[in-house]
């Protein structure tokens, strides 16, 4: 950075941040205008979009699903964030943390309400006993492999994606203290994925579907176009594995769910029904 910056005594909401979505950040919580959130007829419904936090859900679903288990079908609503959807007083009753994606599990007696995607991913594990081992040991790796993800997966968007995609400038800064992390992180999945075929174990898991929109897609996709940037071919198991993801029909319907940009004949903005998905 050029200019050396004196924070005042107490910080205070003045100007707009600047870079992408600064029209959406805001330092208080709560609801910005009333809006009920709409309810189709499946079991199941998610309000959400299709970045890395949405896709985890739409993956394992569409996993469920692919072992038949019907119960596990699911309306899938999009969520404008640009737009501040997530302020509606409808999607904060659901999530009062404001960000997608947020789910209202309806199959009970008692709507169950949903937020946060790793908690989501553990609740459709545990009602349809799938992709979380019940062995005490494997669960735990299981859980630790998930729980990295949650911790570690701000350091690449808030910080890394941040600072090198979406800030109104490139300052050097940020950028080199978040390309460290991130390439740290790359070099943990790395290590790990040298030893096993999934990240915890031989099993494939809520653990994979929660890391591979991130970090897989970081290192095969376009997320950020940081692929040179950051050397991601010398992540070599860190490849192997997202390739391998990446072919899993499941995978591949379930990053379409909730998108409106991209190829246009590969999105779906929402998803009612398995024909949705072409
Ligand atoms: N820890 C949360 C993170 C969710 C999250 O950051 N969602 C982003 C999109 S990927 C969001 O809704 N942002 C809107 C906002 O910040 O207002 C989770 O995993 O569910």
């Amino acid at each position: 950075m050029t200019q050396a910056y004196e924070p005042p005594k107490v910080w205070t909401w003045d100007s707009e941040s600047g870079g992408r979505f600064a029209n959406i950040n805001r330092p208080i919580a709560g609801a910005t205008h009333d809006k009920e959130l709409p309810v189709g007829r499946h079991p199941i419904q998610l309000y959400s979009l299709g970045t890395p936090n949405g896709v985890k859900v739409t993956i394992m679903l569409e996993e469920l699903l692919a072992l038949g288990h019907e119960g596990a079908e699911y309306d899938a609503w999009i969520i404008n964030i640009g737009e501040g959807e997530q302020f509606s007083s409808g999607f904060v009753g659901v999530n009062p943390n404001s960000k997608i994606p947020a789910m209202v599990d309806r199959s009970g007696e008692t709507p169950l309400r949903l937020f946060e995607s790793g908690a989501m991913l553990i609740h459709l594990a545990e009602k349809f006993g799938e992709f979380l081992p019940t062995d005490t040991a494997a669960r735990a790796e299981t859980l630790c492999w998930l729980m990295w993800q949650m911790g570690s997966a701000p350091f690449l968007g808030g910080g890394f994606g941040h600072f090198y995609a979406y800030a109104p400038e490139k300052w050097e800064y940020p950028i080199n203290r978040y390309a460290m992390e991130v390439k740290r992180q790359l070099d943990v999945l790395d290590r790990n994925l040298a030893e096993r075929e999934y990240l915890a174990g031989d099993h494939y898991s809520i653990a994979d579907m929660a890391t591979w929109p991130w970090y897989g897609v970081l290192v095969t996709g376009k997320i950020y176009e940081a692929q040179e940037f950051l050397e991601v071919e010398s992540y070599q198991n860190v490849m192997r594995w997202a390739n391998q993801l990446k072919e899993r029909p499941a995978v591949q319907r379930g990053r379409r769910v909730n998108t409106s940009w991209g190829d246009e004949e590969l999105q779906v903005p929402e998803r009612h029904d398995a024909s949705d998905i072409s």
